[in-house]
């Protein structure tokens, strides 16, 4: 039986979203513009005054932000509340130009941490779990969010950070932990090392895992499932709109909800803005509808994605998103035609490997270079020159197959591509070096 931790709220009617969104939404825009001066200005410039926001139709008209408003306004520049009023921060891990510094007041973390706790619930998590989080702690929202979740929903909450992979398979025996928690790449290499280390599933208590933080493959879902021997999750968000928690999936696992009493969910086209019909593919852009200290109107997440409506068995009402096939900005242009790093962990699984690659991308003579570095399994692995040729030429021909462009698939010996212990780096794009 579907189990919810705040089933009235999961399982409105649409009638009910829409009236506390709409509800939401106007007070929400009265407290930017007097509060956030800087997006009081955009609103300005766009023409646009919280008289004219009635309802969620009017969403529309407000002005967008993305990464460059947050540069710009940094460090508190969004602030919308007084700073003794402020409990926490958080920051991402952005690679480029400054950091993103999201704050919380004691509302917005209890908001966050329900989110979170909605998301645990949906994945099986009952006061008798113990609960062992394997995102990192500190700056990152994916430690302390969904360690907030977990003691919401009464489980034995084990903050044991990211790192030290037999330190974190001895917890889960000695525990007993039952549900784990941290990036799905991060997962993957766990369920390498338990291996390694002579165990199978059988020999470790895990029951479900919820993973998150960057994009992963329903053939990703399948290898960790096999290997850990539990159910995988997916859970979504950003730091942008609190962290973990925007969105989760339900036992159907077939999209993502997004917690729409929090979250307004938009696709828009990238290049014009206009937002698109339910069911397009494009950017995902989100409104917070209730966060006071951060608040974050229209945020383009450059997130790839869509968003459907359709009724979902699990009795959960709220709009749900498909698995993001990743961010635009990790799209890759190779030779003119769109690659993203998703699909070529998609190709790499149904042949059999794990997703251990890394992509390198150089230009040579005013012509893209595009390698792949693939570690094969202890299993498949052979120094048999024709044998490795015949497994890099069935690579390269499943990835034209689904690029539609050629790469250099090169087989490298098991353990020889560095592992991660959060988000993943797969790309070396030499062209922007
Ligand atoms: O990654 C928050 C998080 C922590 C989510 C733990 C889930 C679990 P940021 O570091 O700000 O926040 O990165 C946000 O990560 O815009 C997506 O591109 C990507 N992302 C997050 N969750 C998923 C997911 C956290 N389930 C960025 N699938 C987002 C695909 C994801 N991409």
């Amino acid at each position: 039986m579907e189990r919810y931790f705040q089933k009235e709220a999961e399982c409105a009617s649409r009638e009910e979203i829409t009236r506390i969104q709409n509800e939401k939404l106007t007070e929400q825009v009265k407290h930017v513009w007097d509060n956030v001066p800087y997006y009081r200005k955009k609103m300005e410039k766009a023409g646009v005054t919280p008289d004219d926001i009635k309802s969620i139709e009017d969403l529309h008209k407000l002005p967008f932000m993305s990464k460059a408003d947050l540069r710009e306004t940094y460090p508190d520049g969004l602030l919308g509340v007084s700073k003794k009023d402020v409990v926490r921060i958080h920051s991402t891990s952005g690679t480029t130009g400054k950091r993103v510094i999201a704050y919380y007041s004691k509302e917005d973390l209890d908001m966050w941490e329900t989110c979170c706790a909605r998301a645990l619930v949906a994945a099986g998590a009952t006061e008798e779990d113990v609960v062992q989080i394997s995102y990192g702690y500190g700056l990152f929202t994916g430690g302390l969010g969904v360690h907030g979740g977990s003691q919401k929903v009464g489980c034995m909450t084990v903050p044991m950070s990211s790192g030290n992979t037999e330190r974190q398979i001895m917890f889960i025996q000695d525990l007993n932990a039952s549900i784990i928690c941290c990036t799905p790449s991060y997962a993957a290499y766990l369920g390498e090392s338990m291996k390694e280390m002579g165990l199978t599933p059988k020999d470790i208590p895990l029951k479900a895992g919820i993973f998150g933080a960057e994009a992963w493959s329903e053939e990703m879902r399948k290898s960790i499932e096999e290997s850990l021997g539990i159910k995988a999750y997916d859970i979504y968000g950003l730091t942008e709109l609190s962290g973990p928690g925007v969105a989760y999936e339900c036992s159907e696992q077939h999209g993502m909800h997004i917690n729409e009493d929090h979250f307004i969910a938009e696709i828009v086209d990238p290049d014009t803005l206009e937002v698109l019909p339910e069911g397009s593919t494009g950017e995902l852009v989100f409104t917070a509808i209730d966060k006071k200290a951060f608040p974050m109107m229209r945020y383009r997440t450059k997130d790839i994605c869509r968003l459907t409506k359709e009724k979902c068995s699990c009795g959960r009402t709220f709009i749900r998103m498909a698995k993001p096939m990743g961010r635009s900005d990790d799209m890759l242009i190779i030779r003119g035609v769109n690659v993203f790093p998703s699909q070529i962990e998609t190709v790499l699984l149904e042949h059999g490997y794990q997703a251990n690659y890394q992509i390198i991308v150089d230009r040579v003579n005013n012509t893209d270079t595009f390698d792949i570095q693939v570690e094969m399994t202890p299993e498949m692995f052979t120094d048999n020159v024709s044998d490795i040729t015949k497994a890099q030429n069935e690579l390269m021909q499943g990835l034209v197959n689904m690029l539609g462009i050629k790469a250099k698939v090169t087989l490298v010996a098991p353990q020889t591509i560095a592992r991660s212990e959060g988000k993943a780096v797969r790309v070396i794009d030499k062209r922007k070096i």
